[in-house]
């Protein structure tokens, strides 16, 4: 069944200009880029999209690096679009994800690693609101 995923390029991977290689990979994939914005993300969308972490020691500079420039959002579209964008990005800790992986291939850092993907339908359902006040 085709699927929309929310997935969101972070301000190191934009930073580092791989927004070109990482939405390649989607499509090679054969998932399709149904939308996207370069966006600055305001304070209270970063604390409400990470909420679940607010009591983490790292919540502060979480939030501070999620903030600190233009974030890559996307609209991923295709059959199976949750699971297959979260295999192809890889598991939280760069330094664990494999290489071949989005944050295999491009991150070091378990906080700054380049990319965020949706873990569940229903959360790309909300993310999808909560960052383009859209369905
Ligand atoms: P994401 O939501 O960004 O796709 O990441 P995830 O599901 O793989 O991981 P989650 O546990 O939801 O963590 C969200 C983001 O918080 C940062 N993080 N830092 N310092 C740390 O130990 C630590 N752990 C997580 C990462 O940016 C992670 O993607």
């Amino acid at each position: 069944m085709t699927e929309k995923a929310f997935v969101m390029i972070k301000p190191d991977g934009v930073r580092r200009a791989l927004i070109g290689k990482i939405v390649n990979r989607f499509e090679e994939k054969g998932l399709s880029l149904a939308w996207a914005e370069m966006m600055n993300v305001s304070r209270e969308i970063a604390e409400t999209h990470y909420g679940h972490l607010r009591d983490k020691p790292f919540f502060g500079d979480l939030v501070d690096y999620i903030t600190s420039g233009p974030v890559f959002a996307m609209i991923v579209e295709g059959k199976g679009a949750v699971k297959n964008v979260r295999s192809l990005i890889g598991p939280t800790d760069p330094a664990a994800a494999p290489p071949g992986t989005i944050r295999g291939d491009y991150g070091v850092d378990v906080e700054e690693n380049v990319i965020h993907g949706s873990d569940s339908p229903d959360n790309a359902v909300r993310e999808i609101a909560l960052f383009f006040n859209r369905m």
